[in-house]
């Protein structure tokens, strides 16, 4: 069974397309006019092993908010469709990446309800051009219309570049495993019986 979708989204402030596998090799190819956000997404899809295109036109001339929150609202609804009626996936999963002094773990429970709780500070407003408070826009954004719950918490860190880019591969990492199809789980993981 093919765990592809491709999810579009145009509004008056962004131009969004995006092609996901869940069960890809790691292959992406991202361009949102934002070079670090292109970078953050890049780690995200290598690590989470997912294949991913993510094609982004925002109005990047007022500030990159627009483009980073509505590719987190696009990706999550990719992952929404992708994972379809959960049955058979993994369910939970952590990861927990080191990037020289940084240390950032991610926690994922794909649980049918969006929500993302991020404790992530970060000693500088930029890396580059791109505001660092737009990290946990992203998480928030992505969680939500993936419809999970996203922990993503610094245990240590220095530099801005190094805590968000360990963010970002902890949470492809956790979201990888917890995608996963498990053969030992019949049906959708929930004592519910739905998720
Ligand atoms: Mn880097």
């Amino acid at each position: 069974m093919s765990r592809t979708v491709e999810v579009a989204r145009k509004t008056g402030e962004t131009d969004i397309q995006i092609k996901l596998d869940l069960d890809g090799s790691g292959v992406c190819d991202i361009d949102t006019g934002v070079p670090f956000f292109d970078h953050m997404l890049n780690a995200f899809g290598r690590h989470g092993q997912f294949d991913l295109t993510v094609h982004a036109a925002g109005d990047v001339e007022v500030d990159a908010h627009h483009t980073v929150e509505d590719t987190g609202i696009v990706l999550g609804e990719a992952f929404c469709q992708a994972l379809g009626d959960k049955a058979g996936i993994t369910r939970f999963a952590d990861s927990t990446i080191p990037m020289d002094e940084t240390l950032v773990m991610a926690a994922v429970d794909i649980s049918g309800r969006g929500q993302a709780y991020c404790d992530l500070p970060l000693p500088t407003e930029r890396v580059g051009s791109f505001d660092t408070e737009l990290a946990v826009e992203f998480f928030y954004a992505f969680a939500r219309d993936a419809q999970l719950t996203l922990h993503v918490r610094e245990l240590a860190g220095e530099n801005s570049h190094h805590i968000i880019e360990a963010a970002f591969k902890a949470t492809g990492r956790a979201m990888r495993f917890a995608c996963e199809m498990d053969p030992r789980v019949k049906g959708v993981p929930s004592t519910k019986g739905t998720l």
